[in-house]
């Protein structure tokens, strides 16, 4: 009995574990996916902010297959009113203007 309750536990949070720290999100610090790139790591939902080589200094990104992800231009997904989201599919070959190297933080979802 005890033996089948464990296995039960680990059936419901094996996936999650699974599912836990994958490549989210390609960006680019130029725009049409050129320049050095950054891949975005982490949680489905998980807000991440760019490191510092990359803070301030993309163009342009392609969300994972699945995907859809959301860029902020400022630390920990702030200022909601203003956001830019792209695809998988290449929406996100330029950013707009007014978050075109200013993007510092990025959270993705399922598509
Ligand atoms: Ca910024």
């Amino acid at each position: 009995m005890k033996f089948t309750t464990i296995l039960l536990a680990l059936g419901t949070t094996a996936p999650a574990v699974l599912a836990a720290d994958m490549d989210l999100v390609d960006m680019w610090v130029d725009t049409n996916f050129n320049g050095p790139k950054y891949t975005g790591r982490g949680d489905v939902g998980q807000c991440v902010n760019l490191p510092s080589n990359f803070n301030d200094n993309l163009s342009s990104g392609k969300a994972r297959p699945g995907y859809k992800c959301t860029i902020w231009p400022d630390a920990d997904c702030k200022t909601n009113r203003f956001d830019s989201s792209f695809d998988d599919k290449g929406s996100g070959a330029s950013f707009p203007d007014w978050i075109n190297d200013r993007a510092s933080s990025w959270r993705c979802y399922r598509a």
